[in-house]
């Protein structure tokens, strides 16, 4: 049987007990988490698996906002995101190594049958019949892809449902699939890939339309090895972003600045921002500045040959 790391988030006010128990769970989940890239970078190091990509140095944030993905939610993500797909109780440790060996049952490797690079995760919309699942009641992952900021224009269809969702009557039906448009699509993307045209049209399409779009970008100050200040406009997307800011009474969006190692802050501004997300529809950015990616960029095994970098 294998151990679910999930504890369940509750907005109802905590005692001291159920507290320090959601902070031991929260740090115990960091914590597996960061032996899971160190252990996925030597079975890639002893040619064990041909390709490793980790999600060390963000596991906080992404413990941060797996509090706020609820059910009905979707994520579009990247590679980065195995700390939050445990601590949402979508993924175990043996299913992600299941995936870097290319484990193909898919009982063993949920996410893809052995098909897809590690840490590239989804979860199921149909049944296997083909008819629609309970989406509204299940935690969702649009399957990820390689391409980085592909899950850009992805994210805005996504957000766009909910919005559909809640405002066209033909749909109000549709119960097992939304809940009157309440879902949020998570989004999120590393700082160097803010850089793409994807990034930028949707980005805009979300200011113009608003639609409950959280995007989170992941800041570890590089895009492999070339600095911020050398592919952002004023070496910060936020700031880059300045234009795009929500005003009373215009469109836009919201722009939220944390610090990728202050859990305390990003769970009361990812948690007050998500929530305010549901009731308006207003898109947000979480820009996370300040986390590490310590062991660098990705890892693959070519014959004799293994690469770092
Ligand atoms: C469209 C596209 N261009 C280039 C690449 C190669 N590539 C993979 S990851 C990466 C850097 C991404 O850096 P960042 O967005 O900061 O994310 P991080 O890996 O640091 O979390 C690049 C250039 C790719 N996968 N897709």
């Amino acid at each position: 049987m294998e151990e679910t790391l999930t504890f369940t988030y509750s907005n109802e006010e905590l005692s001291y007990d159920a507290f320090k128990h959601q902070v031991l769970t929260d740090y115990r989940i960091a914590q597996v988490s960061r032996e899971t890239s160190l252990l996925g970078r030597r079975e890639v190091l002893t040619g064990k698996a041909k390709f490793g990509i980790f999600g060390d140095g963000k596991e906080l944030a992404q413990i941060a906002m797996a509090k706020s993905f609820g059910a009905g939610d979707f994520r579009s993500g990247y590679y980065r995101d195995q700390t939050f797909m445990f601590a949402s109780g979508l993924a175990s440790v043996e299913q992600f190594f299941a995936q870097m060996y290319a484990d193909p049952d898919v009982n063993n490797e949920p996410f893809s049958a052995g098909r897809q690079m590690v840490a590239h995760f989804s979860t199921r919309n149909v049944d296997d019949n083909g008819s629609f699942l309970d989406l509204a009641n299940r935690k969702n992952i649009s399957a990820d892809i390689s391409p980085t900021a592909g899950q850009m224009p992805r994210a805005v269809g996504l957000a766009l449902a909910s919005k559909s969702f809640r405002h066209i009557q033909q749909l109000w039906n549709k119960t097992d699939l939304s809940h009157n448009g309440n879902e949020v699509c998570f989004c999120t993307i590393g700082d160097a890939s803010t850089s793409e045209g994807h990034f930028w049209e949707s980005v805009n399409a979300a200011g113009v339309m608003q639609i409950p779009l959280a995007i989170f970008v992941w800041d570890d100050g590089y895009g492999i090895s070339v600095p911020n200040k050398y592919q952002t406009t004023k070496g910060s997307i936020s700031h880059a972003l300045s234009g795009f800011q929500k005003e009373k009474d215009t469109n836009g969006l919201h722009i939220y600045k944390v610090k990728g190692w202050d859990y305390a802050e990003m769970c009361e501004v990812f948690e007050a921002g998500i929530q305010k997300m549901r009731e308006t529809h207003a898109p947000a950015i979480f820009h996370v500045q300040e986390i590490t990616q310590p062991q660098g960029h990705i890892l693959i095994a070519i014959k004799n040959l293994k690469i770092g970098f």
